[in-house]
């Protein structure tokens, strides 16, 4: 489907005196307005490809019809995105969900939409068809060398696809562990698996980065061999430089204090970058900031803190990707709002008083340190968002025009009601 810039144009036009007025109501009050609105501007979340359709569910999947079938439909998908709110300008691709093959076509395509590649993800986590060995008992921590070299050369392959597309990253994700006591010998697991991601490492192109996944659990429910950020920092810094610790959002222990963890990995130079999503329960994967806004906030407060304290580039010096998937609304919706959601958590990290907190943390004035966090998550920063997502070309309501131009009913037009993204 076409989204021809007039039909963003017009629907702004419509909604300009509205959007005016609130967004000077709060302009006044924001100390480097222009700055904070540059940021913005500048900030892109890279949307997953197995996003783009219905899934994460393995009792059941209910496909809501108009699923991208190809690569070159999910380039679609997130093209129509990034036209939408011109947040999210990459896509990440996940092999074998995705097998590159015309890559000049699909690197054109993707310039065409304005996208960029982000992070490729490796899978060693299920068994392919025609595939030798099995990983039902891991890859990388495998007691057979044999199934540990299958899962190598796969890195090894990914590496090749994501390097003929100019992505510049690889993230590993191992659902490797066990489900029984005794079932495994840790130390042997995570011998195994450190050297096979050595073997992964020094692959590595000079100017690429390795993010090393970590979840507290599933589908292993009793250990997981990369089961925190501890394990994960360990496996990064026995690599080397270009190996870093990946957070997703829904891989904690109930109640994990994630900012803490973000803000020490930050100061070790070892934050790679974040899968965002939400959750209630474990890792649900509901759209970002749908259950707990104020940790995300929380997160951004300490990515911003250390970001500058670093000398960061806060739009290219870390991996911002989302990571979730749906079973009941419209993915690119959920897309949008997550999108959204995070551009709000971030925009309220930068209007922070930094100043104010440090001296009330200085002089231990608990409430008023607790008070300028708070003043900055209340503020309605969504004019602000909506203002550098205008001045960078998109819609000043996304969803909105979303819904008016019938997006969903013209993808099922397109593609058919009966078909399936590959993913989860
Ligand atoms: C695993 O739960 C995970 O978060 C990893 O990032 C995988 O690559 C992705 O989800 C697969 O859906
Ligand atoms: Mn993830
Ligand atoms: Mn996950």
């Amino acid at each position: 489907m076409q989204l021809e810039k007039y039909k963003i144009d017009e629907f702004n036009h419509t909604q300009q005196a509205s959007h005016n007025r609130k967004f000077e109501f709060i302009a006044e009050g924001i100390a480097q307005v222009e700055d904070v609105l540059q940021k913005l501007v500048n900030f892109q979340i890279a949307i997953p490809s197995w996003a783009l359709g219905t899934g994460a569910t393995r009792f059941g999947r209910f496909a809501g019809g108009g699923e991208p079938r190809t690569i070159e439909e999910k380039i679609e998908d997130v093209g129509l995105l990034h036209a939408l709110n011109r947040s999210s300008g990459a896509i990440s691709l996940h092999i074998p969900w995705d097998i590159p093959q015309d890559y000049k076509a699909i690197k054109t395509l993707a310039a065409q939409h304005g996208l960029t590649f982000d992070a490729v993800n490796s899978n060693t986590f299920q068994d392919q068809p025609g595939q030798p060995l099995s990983y039902k008992f891991g890859s990388m921590q495998h007691v057979d060398k044999a199934v540990r070299q299958q899962a190598i050369d796969h890195n090894l392959e990914v590496i090749r696809h994501g390097v003929e597309l100019g992505s510049e990253s690889l993230t590993v994700w191992l659902a490797d562990g066990s489900c029984f006591p005794g079932q495994l010998n840790f130390r042997k697991a995570f011998q195994n698996t450190l050297e096979s991601l050595q073997e992964v490492y020094a692959a590595l192109p000079e100017n690429w980065k390795v993010y090393v996944e970590y979840k507290a659990f599933e589908p292993n429910f009793y250990s997981t061999t990369i089961g925190d950020w501890g394990q994960s920092l360990l496996l990064a810094n026995k690599l080397g430089a270009q190996a870093y610790t990946l957070v997703d959002l829904g891989h904690h222990l109930p109640n994990a204090n994630i900012e803490q963890i973000v803000s020490l990995l930050l100061m070790e130079g070892k934050l790679g970058g974040f899968h965002f999503n939400d959750s209630k329960y474990a890792d649900d994967d509901l759209t970002t900031g749908s259950i707990k806004p104020y940790q995300l906030f929380l997160i951004f407060n300490e990515l911003v803190e250390g970001m500058d304290a670093r000398g960061m580039n806060h739009a290219t010096d870390l991996g911002w990707m989302i990571d979730q998937a749906h079973n009941l609304k419209d993915p690119l919706e959920d897309l949008l709002q997550s999108v959204q959601a995070i551009m709000i958590a971030y925009a309220q990290a930068l209007i922070v008083d930094r100043t104010a907190l440090t001296e009330a943390q200085q002089q231990n004035d608990v409430a008023r340190a607790q008070e300028i966090l708070q003043d900055a998550f209340r503020t309605d920063v969504r004019p602000l968002v909506a203002e550098a997502q205008l001045r960078a070309g998109g819609a000043v309501n996304a969803l909105e025009l979303y819904r008016q131009l019938k997006v969903r009913e013209n993808l099922i037009q397109e593609r058919g009601l009966k078909t399936v993204s590959t993913g989860l």
